[in-house]
């Protein structure tokens, strides 16, 4: 109840209106949530209530208490959305997205438009040249070896310079993720996103896109703003988990350089790592329904002690995973007992679901 509470405040705080009744009460809420609730409590005691075993927390008390209070950050023009008349892709702020936006415009705009330029010269050239006024007499050639090797040649060289970097860039955009990366498990409905956080124990909450009023009076674009955003910290690499509920969507964000189909019964992985902080802006991306264009998708990237804040704000933990706070929750006295025992099932491929039934029968033992 208390972190249905939190989410309320937290929601009437960001825009004045209430829009969080999805919202739900993840495992780990009963522990979490009255560290979170109180905005005025000095960090000390926010952190010993907060989870006995999660040591991580301790860390936390540096923090002032006035960061626990999450405000949505207002989105700079021109960032993380699109602009009038723009032609460009959106600025990059992934290393990933760095990286294709090099590709674009060292190589390949250069490449295209030398290769343009150069065939419309010749076709001038061919029109002006050999027309047939001036060449009344057509010559009867038909092969020229030297330049059947040219024009074969030139165009595989081409093909295989331009092969290297775009063959790193796709590599690079399919690279497993990293240990410490943030699980984010998205799923796309009929028309909005929902958004979990399984290793901090953030169960799913639903975003939705803005109405006109709602959209201008928080100074956000209409038709890409949304009521509760997925939040990130920033510089830390974000794995996400993606479905589908009903249809295919696809979740993209054009300053990322993200974009994944969420197809209903497969879990598609994808990553990236925002390096600026900000609001980043993007639309489901796989015509889907009849509110297809009214589902958009909006990116929040935060210092990592305020997305911290945002994550206690959801009543969730932010040094997760979550098992190593719902456990002790169960058998309180013995962190020490269960923490062994969540430690080698999360060696395991699939870390956060195969460790949560193996702590919790640990934990009644
Ligand atoms: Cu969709």
């Amino acid at each position: 109840m208390k972190s249905l509470k939190t989410l309320v405040i937290a929601a009437a705080l960001s825009l004045g209106a209430v829009g969080a009744g999805h919202a739900q009460a993840p495992a780990a809420a009963p522990a979490a949530a009255p560290a979170a609730a109180p905005v005025a409590n000095p960090a000390p005691v926010s952190a010993d209530a907060a989870a006995p075993a999660a040591a991580p927390a301790a860390t936390e008390a540096a923090v002032p208490a006035g960061d626990a209070t999450y405000v949505p950050m207002k989105p700079t023009p021109g960032v993380g959305q699109p602009i009038d008349a723009g032609i460009d892709f959106q600025p990059q702020v992934s290393p990933v997205g760095e990286q294709a936006y090099w590709f674009n415009h060292v190589i390949l705009l250069p490449v295209i438009t030398v290769i343009t330029l150069f065939v419309l010269g010749l076709l001038l050239w061919v029109v002006f040249r050999y027309r047939a006024k001036a060449n009344p007499v057509p010559s009867k050639t038909t092969h020229n070896t030297f330049i059947e090797v040219i024009w074969t040649a030139i165009p595989v060289l081409i093909l295989a310079v331009i092969a290297v970097p775009s063959i790193r860039l796709l590599a690079q955009q399919y690279e497993p993720p990293k240990k410490e990366a943030l699980t984010i498990k998205v799923t796309g409905y009929q028309w909005y996103w929902g958004y979990a956080y399984p290793d901090q124990g953030i169960g799913e909450y639903v975003s939705k896109m803005l109405t006109k009023e709602q959209a201008d009076a928080a100074g956000e674009p209409h038709q890409l703003a949304v009521d509760n955003r997925m939040v990130v910290p920033v510089g830390r690499q974000v794995k996400l988990i993606i479905t589908g509920a009903d249809v295919i969507h696809s979740f993209a964000v054009p300053a990322f350089w993200t974009k994944m189909d969420a197809v209903p019964g497969r879990a598609n992985e994808t990553t990236f790592t925002a390096n600026k902080v900000g609001v980043y802006y993007g639309q489901c991306s796989e015509l889907c329904g009849v509110d297809h264009g009214y589902m958009p998708i909006a990116v929040e990237v935060l210092p990592v002690d305020k997305w911290e804040a945002w994550v206690r704000s959801k009543g969730g933990n932010p040094a997760g995973p979550v098992v190593a706070a719902a456990a002790p929750a169960v058998a309180a006295p013995t962190p020490a007992a269960a923490a062994p025992a969540a430690t080698p099932a999360a060696t395991t491929t699939e870390a956060a679901p195969a460790a949560a039934p193996a702590a919790a029968p640990a934990a009644k033992n």
